[in-house]
């Protein structure tokens, strides 16, 4: 997302559901331990600072140590961060990571077997002679190092601009998916030779699947899974049906939820329901076409989607199965109720405290913890914060 204003909200056909704030406004700038707390549409809810001193917290995962690893995308590091103390140690021993506008530390995950493996993941921007592009690394941690880096992908080619890298990362069944942006140039995510503005699917030690859908196909990239993207923010899979869902940025208006299907096209920018920054149509201005599928859900004025979980724990049992996205330029927390054969409602959390909310991710306590970034160092500090229920 760049050179975006922030537009009045345009989200039907959803129902807007306004939750009302309770306690005053605390001073800036955020302290950990700091807290706030909502009425929200499911009963109290305590917003409270769990870490700080961030810019651009972008990915966030949960060891099963009690603490995290995050990213901070401008810094290029990971860090741990320890959730009783909120204390952030960088991790020495990463890799060179080039860092403007888009660029920098992306998404970083555990391995869901990690207490027998001990692989964490993580995709960040590298540069070279040739130009930048998205790669992906996993490592193992020990101590305050990572060590035992393997380059598992790098996005096919690497190219001049320093837009839409993307990523996001999801794995399951010993498979690795990685949401790849398509650089800002956009006929690039309908263009099967190259990696950009497609999601890609490889084995989780980096090798291709020989069942991708695009193996064999003279010129195509054979990790290649889905296509037609531009710029995905959120990657997760659904906690009943395993689908892979996924939202992404669109231009003015136009971000989008899709569920992932095995070689599906998802259009950009062939078909999109957003326009150019100019106002202008995206290409001949379809929003549909045959042969391309169609979200689930999307946005009619700008979003910035970012981060996408599912929420499955015991504190909040009223949002079990709801979907939590961060909606970076009208600045709140989406909580998308989704009933099948219905449109999905949405909740607008924490309006009122206009964090860019970069990730969204459940807790091992079953709180839900959100990477915000930091805006003005005078008024949000890059933080994480957690939702935990209220009084
Ligand atoms: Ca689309």
């Amino acid at each position: 997302m760049h050179g975006r204003t922030a537009m009045a909200m345009a989200l039907l056909p959803l129902f807007l559901l306004q939750p009302k704030r309770t306690s005053a406004q605390s001073p800036r700038p955020d302290t950990i331990g700091q807290r706030w707390t909502y009425d929200g549409l499911t009963g109290p809810y305590v917003a409270e600072v769990a870490a700080t001193g961030l810019r651009v917290p972008f990915g966030l995962a949960f060891l099963p140590d009690g603490r995290a690893l995050l990213s901070d995308r401008p810094t290029g590091r990971l860090a741990l961060l320890d959730l009783r103390s909120g204390r952030v140690t960088a991790l020495e021993g990463g890799p060179a990571v080039y860092d403007s506008i888009d660029a920098g530390m992306l998404d970083v995950v555990v391995h869901p077997d990690y207490a027998r493996n001990g692989w964490v993941f993580y995709a960040f921007a590298e540069r070279t002679d040739s130009g930048k592009t998205t790669v992906v690394e996993r490592a193992q941690v020990r101590g305050s190092r990572l060590v035992d880096r393997q380059r598992l992908f790098a996005a096919y080619p690497a190219v001049a601009t320093d837009f839409h890298f993307g990523a996001r990362l999801a794995l399951r069944d010993g498979y690795l998916f990685i949401g790849l942006g398509e650089r800002h140039m956009q006929d690039l995510a309908q263009e099967l030779w190259t990696d950009h503005g497609k999601i890609v699917r490889l084995f989780d030690d980096g090798r291709v699947p020989r069942d991708n859908p695009f193996v064999g196909r003279a010129g195509a990239r054979p990790e290649i899974w889905s296509l037609g993207h531009r710029n995905p923010h959120g990657l997760a899979f659904h906690p009943t049906t395993g689908d892979l869902w996924e939202s992404e940025h669109g231009p003015l208006g136009g971000d989008e939820v899709n569920v992932i299907r095995r070689g599906a096209n998802y259009g950009w920018p062939e078909v999109t329901f957003g326009r150019e920054y100019s106002g202008g149509f995206v290409g001949d201005g379809r929003t549909e076409a045959p042969g391309m599928e169609p979200p689930i859900h999307h946005y009619a004025s700008s979003a910035a989607l970012s981060g996408l979980a599912f929420y499955t724990g015991a504190a909040f049992p009223a949002w079990r199965g709801n979907l939590f996205m961060g909606a970076m330029t009208p600045r709140y927390l989406a909580r998308l109720i989704i009933t099948p054969g219905a449109p999905p409602r949405e909740e607008r959390m924490l309006l009122e405290q206009r964090w860019r909310v970069r990730v969204v991710q459940q807790g091992p306590d079953g709180f839900l913890y959100l990477g915000i970034e930091r805006t003005h160092p005078s008024l949000d500090d890059g933080m994480i914060v957690r939702l935990r229920p209220g009084p």
